[in-house]
């Protein structure tokens, strides 16, 4: 006997459609439709299970509880230097990445370095497509957010950390650019709720329950706290996210985020600090040199049967273009009722 859950076909274009119909069901403003949109759609061509259409639910659940401004607008805060703040305006990440971008840019180039810091905004995404817009101008780029707390530090045993990833991208010519993006828990909060969801356990290691015990039990976990990955490495990676993208740039860490949250159960609300680098600002003329010379990294770990991050994403990305996508058929009615 199948017990895999019915799933269905979807056309990419099919899941961009439903996902705006949900979002301006619920309210979201004509500025942030498109965008809010385009990543989700993103995310499940890519084969980003937890980052998909799934995040619809986390959208609408924002959105009905006021935790987002639905018509927010991004402001620059400041013009001067390489550093670039947008003002979010409470609003989701995506409207105010996408006018920050631009001076991004600009100043990278002018200063060989640049920081894009993102206040006051939800989000409720991957950062690979942040990381692969910035690497798209030819620069190195790295990104992190923080988000609830949601995760034990490395000998301890309550939620004090978020889940908090990080991602870095590096331009390779000819060829989709370099990139990792994970969370600094073992596994991203999304992917334990599609496990508690499914009703399938968790592997060992990814979170305790709330007396601090191991657990397989999904839900346990999440009512427990989660685990860092890689022990004290991962915990200290954590803690490099929630100051480099809470303090360091005014905004909240994942325990402020929670507690402003107040059990609505929200995407996080808080700040992303995107840092870019432009390898001709480093290196002038020689940089194109060393940027291919770079492929020889690339090719040794294939060499050895490894695989590069992301390749599992661009080879969904390729045949979701060709296929379209399938989805558990569960989560696609809840979906179409929030429409
Ligand atoms: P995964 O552990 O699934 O994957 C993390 C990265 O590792 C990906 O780049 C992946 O590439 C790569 N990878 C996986 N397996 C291999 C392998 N065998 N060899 C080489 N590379 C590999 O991700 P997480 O569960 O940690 O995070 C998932 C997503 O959740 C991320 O996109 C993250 O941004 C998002 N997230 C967002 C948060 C937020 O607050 N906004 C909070 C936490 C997570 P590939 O994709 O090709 O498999
Ligand atoms: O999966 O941990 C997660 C997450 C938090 C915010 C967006 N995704």
């Amino acid at each position: 006997m199948n017990d895999e859950p019915e799933r269905i076909s979807l056309s990419l274009t099919d899941v961009r459609a439903l996902a705006v119909r949900v979002l301006e069901a619920n309210g979201l403003g004509p500025a942030h439709v498109d965008f809010v949109a385009d990543t989700i759609l993103a995310g499940e061509r890519d084969g980003c299970a937890a980052h998909g259409i799934y995040r619809l639910t986390n959208c609408v659940k924002t959105l009905r509880a006021g935790k987002v401004n639905p018509n927010a607008v991004p402001k620059e805060l400041s013009a001067a230097s390489a550093v670039t703040r947008i003002d979010a305006d409470g609003g989701f990440a995506q409207a105010a990445f996408a006018a920050g971008l631009p001076r991004l840019v600009e100043r990278t180039r002018s200063y060989g370095i640049g920081i894009l810091a993102i206040n006051r905004c939800v989000h409720f995404a991957a950062l690979w497509p942040e990381i692969e817009a910035v690497v798209e101008q030819g620069l190195v780029a790295f990104a992190c957010t923080p988000s609830h707390a949601w995760v034990a530090p490395a000998g301890g045993n309550a939620p004090l950390f978020g889940t908090n990833p990080i991602a870095f991208g590096w331009p390779r010519p000819g060829e989709h650019p370099f990139v990792f993006d994970f969370a600094t828990s073992a596994a991203a909060r999304g992917e334990i709720e599609l496990h508690a969801r499914a009703g399938k356990p968790i592997p060992e290691g990814w979170a305790i329950d709330e007396d601090g015990c191991s657990t397989t039990d999904a839900a346990a976990g999440l009512s427990g706290s989660l685990l860092t990955f890689g022990g004290h490495k991962g915990s200290a990676l954590s803690a490099l996210v929630e100051l480099l993208a809470g303090p360091l740039i005014g905004d909240m860490t994942s325990a402020e985020s929670l507690s402003y949250d107040d059990g609505a159960k929200a995407s996080p609300f808080g700040g992303e600090i995107i840092i870019a680098i432009d390898p001709e600002g480093v290196l002038g003329e020689a940089a194109a040199a060393h940027i291919a010379r770079a492929e020889g990294l690339f090719e040794a770990i294939l060499a050895q049967g490894a695989r590069l991050p992301s390749e599992r994403r661009y080879a969904s990305r390729r045949r979701s273009a060709v296929e379209g996508v399938t989805v558990p058929k569960q989560l696609y009615d809840e979906i179409v009722s929030y429409a």
